[in-house]
């Protein structure tokens, strides 16, 4: 280890990190653990590249081989999501959404996008992100008895606001979202029609969700989520003269060298999805989500809108365990299983507080687990809520925490 004999403080904080990761039980919705193989690249020597420009275009000599990089990315994630043009250079899925507003829409449109504290994501209109400074953005709701997108009631604000864009997608909505049902909405109302996948992305790309793709004007995704690869950005679109505003907007009007590294983790993240080993992760994910929302319904728990169809759910803690998001989130913290608190629909709570708590399956079915473990996490996260005061608990739990993840240990 060279880290370790160059630099032993810096060696020791990610040894740390190893060790959290492979004693805890993560269940952050948007987290998951790479492959070995997707980690190599990120950490290869094409780090140390320039490349501003794309593939055979270029500003620098030596491009040969991150050009064959890139177009391998490229190449992948446009058979994976059956898509014409791609731009795999964002370096975040916040990025990439700046570069898609760009491209179609000028400063002070109007665009709708979901609620935040409803699901929706800080680059769909937040008042102190770049979305809600540059646009005009309206919010749209889920429907207060059913907790899911009211549609009807989305057309009617529609109709009203005469938005240049409608914006779907979420970071905390458990159901499958109608992009049909969004696309004629917009088609209603003479609107431009983009989509954010990065949550369910790889459910998308193993089938396991509607393709967004076949709908929208523009995608863009996070490639670090259920997709598994490194952190970073894509923007997708069929659209020819779209596709070349993307490019022009990402470089140079956004960023300058994309990371190279990244994106050879990204082709080799690309690959792996392209497998059907990936289409059975997927299918598991979807599956203990299921089993892990019945088995909080049976404890008593309200599940917002009463379950999940993806790799997410939101729980209410309040109402149950008469807690806030922000202490439960704590209180499993202290047993070595991390979460995030999370606004529920119509919360009552501000969003550093909240009345829930946000639990996705991505990142242990990744690691192993089965519809029986997600059983035994829903009795854990049960048991410290509502034994909050009891040590015993906690030693309990973190007993049973270890037991799982020493079962399913991380394989780098
Ligand atoms: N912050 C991410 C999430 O946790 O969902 C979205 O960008």
């Amino acid at each position: 280890m060279e880290l370790k004999r160059t630099d032993n403080d810096l060696f020791q904080v990610i040894q740390k990190e190893v060790n959290r990761q492979e004693t805890h039980i993560e269940l952050i919705a948007s987290e998951n653990f790479v492959s070995k193989s997707v980690l190599e690249a990120d950490g290869s020597v094409l780090t140390n590249k320039y490349a501003e420009g794309y593939p055979g275009k270029r500003y620098y000599g030596g491009c040969e081989f991150v050009d064959e990089a890139e177009n391998l990315a490229i190449e992948r994630i446009k058979k994976l999501f059956d898509v014409k043009y791609a731009n795999v250079q964002a370096h975040s899925g916040s990025t990439a959404n700046m570069g898609a507003y760009r491209a179609i829409i000028e400063h002070g449109d109007k665009v709708m996008g979901m609620a935040l504290d409803q699901g929706g994501h800080l680059t769909h209109g937040h008042p102190l992100s770049f979305s809600g400074i540059d646009y005009e953005f309206y919010p749209y709701f889920v429907n207060k008895e059913t907790e899911t997108i009211d549609y009807d009631e989305l057309e009617r604000q529609a109709l009203e606001i005469k938005p240049k864009l409608i914006v779907a997608g979420a970071s905390a909505y458990p159901r499958i979202i109608d992009f049909k049902r969004f696309k004629e909405i917009c088609d209603k109302v003479g609107a431009l029609f983009m989509v954010d996948m990065a949550h369910i992305a790889g459910l998308v790309a193993a089938k396991l969700h509607p393709n967004p793709c076949e709908y929208a004007d523009i995608v863009t995704s996070t490639t670090h989520k259920t997709l598994r690869g490194p952190r970073g950005g894509i923007i997708l679109t069929n659209d020819e003269e779209i596709a070349k505003k993307v490019n022009r907007v990402i470089f140079p009007g956004i960023q300058g060298g994309p990371l190279m590294h990244i994106i050879a983790a990204k082709a080799a993240a690309f690959g792996e999805a392209l497998s059907e080993d990936f289409v059975i992760y997927q299918q598991q994910v979807v599956k203990n989500a299921k089993v892990f929302s019945d088995k909080f319904i049976e404890l008593g728990y309200h599940v917002v809108s009463g379950g999940t169809d993806n790799h997410l759910l939101l729980l209410d803690v309040l109402s149950k365990a008469k807690m806030s998001g922000k202490k439960a989130e704590r209180l499993l913290g202290l047993a070595n299983i991390t979460c995030n608190k999370n606004t529920i629909p119509y919360d009552t709570k501000k969003p550093f507080v909240t009345s829930g708590i946000r639990l996705g399956t991505p990142a242990m079915t990744t690691r192993g687990f089965k519809e029986n473990d997600f059983v035994e996490v829903a009795i854990l996260v049960d048991m410290i809520l509502s034994n909050p005061d009891s040590e015993e608990t906690f030693i309990e739990v973190k007993r049973r925490v270890k037991v799982l993840t020493d079962k399913y240990p991380l394989k780098y």
